[in-house]
């Protein structure tokens, strides 16, 4: 004689207090077992509770029992985009990579990292979406450690935030990630500038974190969201240097220039694609970039912009360059 079904929902619920991983999956397989053969009615939506949770149970195991989900390194720079549970981390990262992603209205929609690559001002950036940071996740609550591992890794962090949200689910996380003692070049990113009153929240974020510097988006109209790349990548460190454009090519017998056209390097795209190099960078880096070839031939370069005293300096395979520099390479022959 079966029991009537809302004391056996309840005592279900009951007989799993407390229970996680496979214990809980090994129970919730034995009320399936017991459960009368009935798929529909009361009984039926037992069974089809029971299947959801056995489901929901193995994809917080899957989150559990792994240790570490580094993600190797792509391009550039890697980006931790860290934030609460549907804070809009992978919406963005489609509106920045155009990776596909589930979006979805309610929390842990992600459970294992996903990765996309966006190029910004020639540099490329490797956005990671780290599954939503709950709570006590440095101390591994939610397999918190294993997330956390994933922004430790990276180079930079973008916290991102929905301002259909309290202002408080970003304090939770920034308290998680500090008490986890990461600490890397961050911003933030408030997603959902299109609804309603968002610019008045917006202050309200502007005021709760004003150590970090922050841009509005929506990634609804893609309002905003250039701008976040522009964070991202002031927040990288980058120069961008730009090969110079020329009218003439030298001479058969010459030194060969490097003028940027297309097909004249492996990585030169079009003509005045900008290079990212990291600061710092002299002009022999900008050859290996260009080509693996170029840094051994490299003679000498040109150089307008920041780092040249006057317009098309002559300077040496060591001279450093600077955001916003253009740069001939004179090579030697092969
Ligand atoms: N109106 C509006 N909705 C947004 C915006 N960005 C995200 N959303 C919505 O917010 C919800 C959560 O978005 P997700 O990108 O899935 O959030 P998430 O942070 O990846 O969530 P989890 O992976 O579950 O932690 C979805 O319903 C999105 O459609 C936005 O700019 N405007
Ligand atoms: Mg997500």
């Amino acid at each position: 004689m079966p029991m009537p079904p809302r004391i056996q929902m309840r005592l279900i619920k009951e007989s799993l207090i407390g229970k996680e991983g496979s214990e809980r999956v090994r129970i919730l397989n034995g009320h399936l077992a017991a459960l009368p053969g009935f798929y529909q009615g009361p009984y039926g939506k037992i069974r089809r509770w029971l299947l959801d949770e056995i489901e929901r149970s193995r994809g917080r195991m899957r989150v559990r029992h792994q240790e570490s989900f580094a993600v190797p390194k792509e391009g550039d720079r890697q980006v931790a985009l860290v934030g609460a549970p549907n804070a809009g981390k992978s919406a963005l990262l489609h509106a920045l990579t155009g990776v596909q992603v589930r979006v979805a209205g309610y929390p842990f929609a992600t459970l294992k990292p996903v990765a996309g690559l966006a190029w910004i001002n020639g540099g490329g950036f490797q956005l990671v979406e780290v599954p939503g940071i709950i709570a006590g996740a440095s101390e591994d609550r939610g397999g918190g450690r294993a997330l956390l591992g994933i922004a430790r890794n990276a180079d930079q962090l973008l916290y991102v935030a929905s301002l259909g949200e309290p202002v408080d689910a970003l304090e939770e996380v920034l308290t998680e990630l500090e008490v986890a003692g990461i600490d890397k070049p961050a911003g933030v990113c408030l997603t959902g500038l299109d609804l309603p009153g968002a610019a008045g929240r917006a202050e309200a974020f502007l005021d709760a974190y004003p150590g970090l510097p922050q841009r509005v988006c929506s990634t609804v109209t893609g309002e905003g969201v250039a701008a976040v790349s522009e964070l991202l990548w002031a927040l990288s460190g980058l120069i961008r240097v730009r090969p110079r454009q020329r009218g003439v090519g030298a001479g058969a017998a010459g030194p060969a220039i490097w003028t940027g056209e297309a097909g004249a390097g492996d990585a030169a795209g079009g003509e005045d694609r900008p290079f990212a190099l990291d600061a710092g960078a002299v002009v022999t880096d900008l050859a290996a970039r260009i080509h693996k070839d170029f840094a051994a031939r490299l003679r000498h370069a040109r150089v307008w912009g920041p780092s040249a005293k006057f317009g098309g300096q002559t300077v040496g395979p060591r001279h450093r360059l600077a955001d916003g520099d253009e740069v001939e390479l004179v090579l030697n022959r092969r």
